[in-house]
């Protein structure tokens, strides 16, 4: 049995100057163990469904550091209600798709469609689209394939691992430079 315990914390909504990471995408697709590594520096082995649970990291970047808000929010479409709460918070958008798994493309195209129905303006947010478990034999999905959908909605890709923590950082921290411009400084 690998490390099975949930990490995160069933988030608060978040203050008003702190920038809402969201992660969205299919259910298996590597959400939790992402999240899980950047924060705890810990890879769960197993899939514990999630509902929603809440992180928060402080990122230094070159002339800030800002305190941000990561929500994870289960793939499934059964916890959708939970989740929509958490829609209005968002200040950036993480797309996950699982290179093992084809149909991670189509559950981050219909995850995207159903919060435009809910809050039209996210076409507007700073978004990046995160492939991961690169580090498996079993990848079917391309990097064109992710290049493309990543063209698509006209914002960066990055390519990771949350199983060997490669540019697990990374991943967020294109989004979060973004992001940055409206954090509160986070200092003492
Ligand atoms: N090989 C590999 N497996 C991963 C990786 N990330 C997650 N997994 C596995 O994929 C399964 C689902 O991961 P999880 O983060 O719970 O998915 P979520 O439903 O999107 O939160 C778990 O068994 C993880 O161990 C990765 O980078 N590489
Ligand atoms: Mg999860």
């Amino acid at each position: 049995m690998g490390n099975a315990v949930c990490k995160g914390k069933t988030p608060k909504l978040p203050k008003k100057r702190t920038p809402c990471v969201m992660l969205v995408g299919g259910s298996g697709c590597g959400k939790s163990a992402l999240a899980q590594q950047l924060v705890y520096h810990e890879f769960p082995t197993d899939h514990q469904p999630t509902i929603v649970d809440g992180y928060e990291k402080h990122f230094v970047l070159d002339d800030f550091a800002a305190r941000i808000s990561i929500v994870d929010c289960g793939g499934s479409d059964e916890y959708v209600k939970e989740i929509n709460k958490y829609v209005e918070q968002a200040s950036g958008l993480i797309f996950v798709v699982d290179v093992t798994n084809p149909d991670s493309l189509d559950a981050v195209n219909s995850k995207y469609t159903g919060l435009l129905a809910l809050r039209p303006d996210v076409a507007n947010l700073p978004k990046a689209v995160v492939a991961t478990k690169t580090d498996s034999v079993d990848r079917v999905v391309s990097q064109p394939d992710i290049t493309a959908l990543a063209a698509h909605w006209s914002c960066p890709h990055v390519e990771t691992s949350a199983q060997s923590y490669d540019d697990v950082e990374a991943a967020f921290r294109v989004l979060v430079a973004k992001l940055v411009p409206e954090a509160a400084p986070d200092g003492p």
